[in-house]
């Protein structure tokens, strides 16, 4: 009779290599996850320090893109690592003193953590909220930072471990006979190499699968791709619908409102249509992952931002007719603000504005995120110099 339990889970196949190797494949995902996620959060809620430019148009569609890919990308590198340990949580006794213990615990927070953010972040790209009982930018914000903390002190921990692990030439290079790498020469089935390359193979089909929501050329195969960029009205996705929003079609009392620091102006969409007319190709990039071309025209905000004589290198605020939720209203920072392809879009391809796409009028400027590109505009703010 099998006494210990680690013989029922026992496969030749763990070791020390493997999970290094898979290790650092984890890493890098999450590294690369995190630092785009942070970028996408700093542009939204900029702290002093940081500014985000208008240029290239397609910046931030790249780092989303990476944000949701390699965050879909650890959700194999992490099964599979946590695949190649998981005896261990038999291991007996569970702790042999208080650094055993500690070191215990934070993996227990590590692994809890990442799962979180894995879960979440796949929620919101489905845009299935019921699951989530609270606010997820904020939960999926701050406990990144608990992954963070807990991968560095991982990282620190293991490091001896880690190096040894991928010092060691594997045992198809050498006639090395360790512990460790004897049973796989001796092993039949999948050989290490073969379940990285397995593991490998399912990271490029999740990529592949789901890349299409942002890479035009894979729209066909992304065949779990939350969204199709070219399915919506006027061929573009629509997030929040105008019956979502609780906005109705504007009649001819429609005025946008232009508040400078001097004075105010008030525009009928006649007016608006007599301003100089401009075209600009520029993607939505919603933070969800999805990402669109389109080609808007209509008149420039800084041209706007002139009519009430502001300095051209104000803020400005932009709001919508929509009276609530959390995305009625966005900043335009200065360098935005006086982009000559930061548009009061008029027309989508050539059309009047769908309704769901913002009519009369939405905000579209190069390099920002799609919650930042305020739809069926009302007002407009321009604020002081920075
Ligand atoms: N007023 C308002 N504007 C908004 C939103 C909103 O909820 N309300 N959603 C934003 C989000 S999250 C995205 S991704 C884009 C999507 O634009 P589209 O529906 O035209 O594709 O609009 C943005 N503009
Ligand atoms: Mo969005």
């Amino acid at each position: 009779m099998v006494r210990d339990p680690r013989y029922l889970l026992a496969s030749p196949l763990r070791s020390t290599r493997l999970t290094s190797q898979l290790g650092v494949a984890l890493g890098v995902a999450i590294g690369v996850c995190f630092v785009t996620g942070y970028l996408s959060h700093a542009i939204q809620h900029p702290p002093w320090w940081f500014s985000w430019p208008s240029r290239p148009v397609s910046l931030y569609r790249l780092t989303q893109g990476l944000h949701v890919a390699t965050g879909l990308a650890a959700v194999p590198l992490l099964a599979a690592k946590l695949w190649s340990v998981y005896p261990r949580l038999f291991v007996w006794p569970p702790v042999r003193g208080v650094a055993h213990g500690l070191e215990r615990l934070s993996i227990a927070v590590l692994v809890s953590a990442t799962l979180f953010q894995l879960v979440t972040g796949v929620l919101n790209i489905s845009l299935w909220y019921a699951p989530m009982p609270f606010f997820f930018t904020a939960a999926h914000y701050w406990t990144a930072w608990l992954v963070v903390g807990a991968v560095l002190l991982h990282l620190a921990v293991k490091l001896p471990v880690v190096r040894a692990g991928l010092a060691r030439p594997g045992p198809e290079t050498s006639h090395e006979t360790s512990h460790e790498t004897s049973h796989e020469t001796v092993h039949e089935g999948l050989t290490r190499r073969g379940l990285l390359a397995t593991v490998g193979a399912a990271v490029a089909a999740v990529t592949v699968a789901t890349a299409g929501q942002t890479v035009p050329g894979l729209r066909r195969v992304s065949v779990l791709a939350p969204r199709d960029p070219k399915l919506g009205p006027q061929g573009l996705p629509v997030n929040a619908t105008a019956a979502a929003a609780r906005v109705s079609r504007v009649d001819g009392s429609y005025r946008l409102t232009v508040v400078g620091p001097h004075r105010t102006v008030e525009l009928t969409l006649a007016d608006l249509a007599a301003m100089p007319q401009h075209t600009a190709s520029l993607p939505i990039t919603c933070v969800e992952g999805w990402s669109a071309d389109a080609t808007w025209s209509g008149v420039r905000i800084s041209d706007l931002m002139a009519t009430v004589g502001g300095d051209p290198d104000a803020e400005v605020l932009v709001e919508s007719l929509q009276t609530g939720g959390r995305y009625r209203a966005s900043v335009l920072d200065a360098a935005h603000a006086r982009d000559p392809l930061t548009l009061l879009a008029l027309r989508l391809h050539g059309e009047p504005l769908h309704l769901d796409h913002g009519y009369p009028c939405r905000l579209i400027a190069p390099n920002r995120p799609g919650v930042l590109q305020t739809k069926w505009v009302g007002r407009l703010t321009v604020g002081g110099a920075r």
